[in-house]
């Protein structure tokens, strides 16, 4: 069978610091591969709308697939269905992803007969089945299904990360993939999940809170065939098990594998595994993402971080002290007004980190969707995208927008200024040599992307697709049902669902001090069921 997977254009963040390549949906592709289909995939991050109807035309598939894992997507997604079932009748179309699987009935109604089916959880394991039981009754018996016809059985989990190397020679112009001036990059999965909870994020909720990692040589076969001099490590939480880290890395070097990297983890992780990210450090680590979310202890305990600000503070030293360059993301709360910008704006020039400002947004899949008690402002997808403001800001909202960007340009020149522009210079004139351009154009559109009346003008767009909100406000957690996609294991010792052998887990969000140490046991019991 011919099958086409696409992914949906970047958003407003990619436009200038990056732009990745899609790899959940290239795993897919891979296990689609496998199974003996032929398979095309378009990025249109890439490659625009007319690309896709060309495709639909010269390949002639009889199944496209669509990778929905960001909310903002949603609208655009939709509309590209309707356009293929209009280009195609006969074609199959399906949509998979992180977000498309929290929100699968909606998607099914907005398509209104244009999407047959939403996948739900991960793609590998399920795609052969799809596709061999297309027109087929056993459709509604395949995991994770969702037609107009209602949900098949629970989700399921791919068994072995090895299974699958992404489909990475699908691509095309794979050097207009990059990250700030790691140009070109690639990307690589080496963990998948996350053991934490925190109250905003649907990483842990999506895979139950399993944590489950490849083996080290797998790991380092997939680096190695990679091409690129650079590479983007997408693991939620990197190095939670510095062991797994170090394996990986002395299979590196036994493949003589040497490249640039950029990985994102947790103030604590590092802290606690300070050798692994050292030793990482001399294999060509470059680049750190810190999640602080906020510079207080109440906005820490607020996000459910199990973190404090001592904890932050030791790993930006440790950072600095092992030579890797720290970009620090710090969550804006709608109720802000100028005083709190302004503090925030002199804590992050006081530090000598990139820091970048996302605004607090409720997902569906997430704690916060449940029990945030103020309204949300729009129902919007396109707005759903943590640079703006979905519920009430305390401030006017063009005022509220006027406060975030004027920080954001603080924080941008803060890294542009003299010696700034002419690390940037002389980044730009290397990679220019080698014909790259996008840290360049970068450069150039800071001021078009972070625009105060862009930003608040997108609240003025007419609604195509409205959201579904999240049911009556509720101050009790939500239960376990309503917030995972692929169910937790039940745990062996205790007969609970969760990651904690003491059910912990399940509880851990009453938890301030001590915390440390509930987490600790549960990323331990993720590893013995990894
Ligand atoms: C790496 C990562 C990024 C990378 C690269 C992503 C990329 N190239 O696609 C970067 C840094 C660019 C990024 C950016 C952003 N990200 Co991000 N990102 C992640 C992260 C940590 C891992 C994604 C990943 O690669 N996982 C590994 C692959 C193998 O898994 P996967 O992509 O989910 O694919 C599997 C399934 O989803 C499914 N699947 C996927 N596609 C398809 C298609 C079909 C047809 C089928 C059947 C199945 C299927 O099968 C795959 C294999 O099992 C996730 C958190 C998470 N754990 O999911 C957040 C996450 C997806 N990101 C998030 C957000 C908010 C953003 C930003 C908007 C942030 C911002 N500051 O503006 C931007 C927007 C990016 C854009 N598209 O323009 C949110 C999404 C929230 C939401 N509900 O919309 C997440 C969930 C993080 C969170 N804490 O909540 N992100
Ligand atoms: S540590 Fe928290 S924010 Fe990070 S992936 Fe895990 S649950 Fe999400």
């Amino acid at each position: 069978m011919r099958v086409l997977f696409v992914h949906p254009s970047p958003l407003m963040y990619s436009e200038i610091y990056l732009r990745l390549e899609p790899l959940g949906v290239e795993r897919v592709a891979a296990a689609a591969v496998a199974a003996g289909h032929q398979v095309r995939l378009l990025d249109l991050q890439i490659f625009k709308q007319p690309d896709l109807i060309r495709e639909l035309e010269e390949f002639r598939p009889h199944a496209v697939g669509f990778s929905l894992n960001y909310l903002a997507n949603v609208p655009e997604v939709i509309n590209l269905a309707k356009a293929v079932k209009a280009a195609r009748r006969d074609c199959y179309v399906f949509v998979g992803g992180h977000s498309g699987s929290f929100i699968a009935d909606e998607l099914i109604e907005h398509g209104a007969g244009a999407i047959d089916c939403v996948l739900r959880g991960e793609g590998e394991a399920v795609i052969p089945l799809l596709l061999d039981a297309l027109g087929d009754s056993k459709l509604s018996s395949i995991p994770g299904i969702v037609t107009a016809n209602g949900r098949g059985p629970v989700p399921m989990m791919l068994d072995d990360l090895d299974r699958f190397f992404p489909a990475r020679y699908l691509g095309r112009r794979r050097h207009k993939y990059f990250i700030g001036v790691l140009d070109p990059c690639a990307s690589i999965e080496f963990t998948r999940g996350c053991p934490w909870d925190c109250s905003f994020c649907s990483a842990w909720t999506f895979y139950g809170r399993s944590y489950r990692k490849s083996t080290p040589e797998a790991a380092a076969d997939d680096m190695a065939s990679i091409k690129e001099r650079n590479v983007f490590i997408v693991d939620d939480v990197a190095f939670i098990h510095p062991e797994h880290g170090f394996a990986i890395g002395h299979e590196l070097e036994k493949r003589k594998v040497k490249k640039n990297y950029y990985l994102e983890t947790r103030a604590d992780v590092l802290c606690r595994s300070k050798e692994v990210f050292a030793y990482w450090r001399r294999l060509g680590l470059e680049y750190m993402f810190l999640g602080l979310e906020a510079i207080d202890e109440e906005g820490l305990k607020a996000h459910r971080k199990r973190s404090s600000t001592s904890i932050n503070t030791k790993a930006l030293e440790i950072a600095r002290e092992i030579g890797v360059c720290v970009a620090i993301n710090l969550i804006a709360e709608p109720d802000w007004d100028e005083r709190r910008f302004a503090i925030v704006r002199e804590w992050a020039l006081s530090v000598p980190e990139v820091v970048h400002l996302t605004v607090a947004t409720p997902y569906p899949g997430t704690e916060t969707w449940f029990t945030e008690s103020r309204r949300l402002t729009t129902l919007d997808y396109r707005l759903f995208d943590i640079q703006h403001a979905v519920l009430p800001t305390r401030l006017p909202l063009q005022r509220f927008y006027e406060e975030l960007v004027t920080t954001q340009n603080v924080l941008n020149r803060k890294h542009l200024g003299f010696q700034g522009l002419k690390d940037a210079a002389s980044f730009a004139a290397k990679l220019l040599m080698r014909g790259q351009t996008n840290f360049i154009k970068m450069l150039f559109k800071f001021s078009q992307v972070y625009n105060v009346n862009r930003q608040y003008d997108d609240h003025l767009r007419e609604v195509q697709y409205a959201m579904r909100p999240p049911r009556a406000y509720s101050t009790s957690k939500p239960n376990a049902a309503e917030l995972y996609v692929h169910p937790p294991k039940v745990n062996r010792a205790n007969g609970r669902a969760g990651v904690a052998p003491n059910g912990s887990s399940s509880t851990a969000g009453d938890a301030g001090n001590g915390a440390a140490g509930v987490v600790t046991q549960a990323v331990e019991s993720a590893h013995d069921d990894a």
